[in-house]
């Protein structure tokens, strides 16, 4: 009882009334950022500021990836010195510590929080919570929010919000895009997204250096269980003599996932010696995030993300391990 209790989402009132009632507010979302979690906080940032005229700021955390410059509302994420909060609020953050020690520091010195999110291991951490697994994105439940606010949506939130539901369905290909998540996206359009700028900047402007690089991981893949399993490791020394970072080329997790016959995909970032991020992906029927839970991760049924201590071999040995333990009858 106590357990289910404490799982329980505030209302969209209760959020607005807390909100409301703080001057100085905060938005953070986790490292390793992405589509959703930048676009769901300059969505909050703009569309708390352009309705109710709030004290209110993005909190810069990790670095913009490039594939997101296009945007310029990224300005209202910026990095801010630590400060008493009246609220923080969290958006797409599957767990409190997320956003890493800046987050840490913001959290102590603000009076309320709020978790607005999407991630399946979400344990409800802050003060006020509203957290929906099914849902898409964190952009979508930012929508949903918005109209329950009464908010006037500004382009700007338009676009932001569409490039993080965009991104987060893989171009509304995972089972959690459905037909809301369509009739969010054609508001959006109705609002002024600008679509067709949006989507060559996200999909249509690749660099060919970064493709010829992430042509030379995909072939180095390690195959397992007569080709249901891919395992990529990326190395530090891969990107020595390069202007290319990791982020830049990570979306090759997704590569083995698509190809007929394979279940597991994995990205193995060494990000430093012996310490292993692993992004992980399936499509059909393993839950990666419960996977993922055992080491130090989370997040998504077909989608998430672990940390395994080790050299290479061993984490690609522990999570095969535990992959075949959890589904004996498949690999
Ligand atoms: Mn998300």
């Amino acid at each position: 009882m106590e357990m289910l209790m404490t799982k329980k989402n505030n209302t969209p009132k209760e959020i607005l009334d807390l909100i409301k009632s703080s001057e100085k507010i905060g938005v953070i979302s986790h490292k390793n950022p992405d589509g959703d979690n930048i676009g769901s906080t300059i969505a909050t940032v703009l569309g708390i500021r352009e309705n109710l005229n709030k004290n209110i700021f993005g909190i810069k955390v990790d670095y913009f990836p490039k594939d997101l410059m296009f945007l310029d509302t990224l300005k209202n994420i910026e990095e801010i010195d630590e400060q008493d909060l009246d609220l923080l609020i969290y958006v797409d953050c599957g767990g409190v510590d997320r956003p890493g020690d800046i987050g840490e520091v913001f959290r102590k010195r603000a009076k309320k929080t709020i978790n607005i999110d999407h991630h399946k291991t979400n344990e409800h951490f802050a003060d006020f919570n509203y957290v929906f697994p099914n849902m898409s994105s964190t952009c979508e439940i930012v929508f949903n929010l918005f109209r329950e606010f009464n908010f006037e949506i500004s382009k700007e939130v338009a676009d932001a919000l569409l490039v993080g539901i965009n991104t987060d369905t893989y171009r509304f290909l995972y089972q959690s895009s459905g037909a809301s998540t369509l009739r969010v996206c054609a508001e959006l359009y109705d609002l002024g997204a600008d679509k067709d700028f949006i989507y060559q900047q996200l999909y249509q402007n690749k660099n060919f250096e970064v493709e010829m690089f992430k042509n030379k991981l995909i072939n180095r893949a390690k195959l397992f269980f007569n080709n249901k399993v891919a395992i990529i490791g990326m190395f530090k020394a891969d990107f020595e003599g390069t202007d290319l970072t990791m982020d830049m080329v990570d979306d090759i997790v997704n590569y083995y996932r698509d190809i007929n016959g394979f279940e597991v995909s994995v990205l193995f970032k060494e990000l430093e010696v012996n310490l292993f991020k692993g992004s992980v992906r399936s499509k059909e029927f393993v839950d990666v995030s419960k996977i993922c839970k055992y080491f130090n991760g989370g997040g998504h049924t077909r989608s998430s993300g672990c940390v395994i201590e080790g050299d290479f071999d061993f984490a690609v040995n522990s999570f095969l391990e535990k992959l075949k333990s959890e589904y004996p009858n498949e690999f």
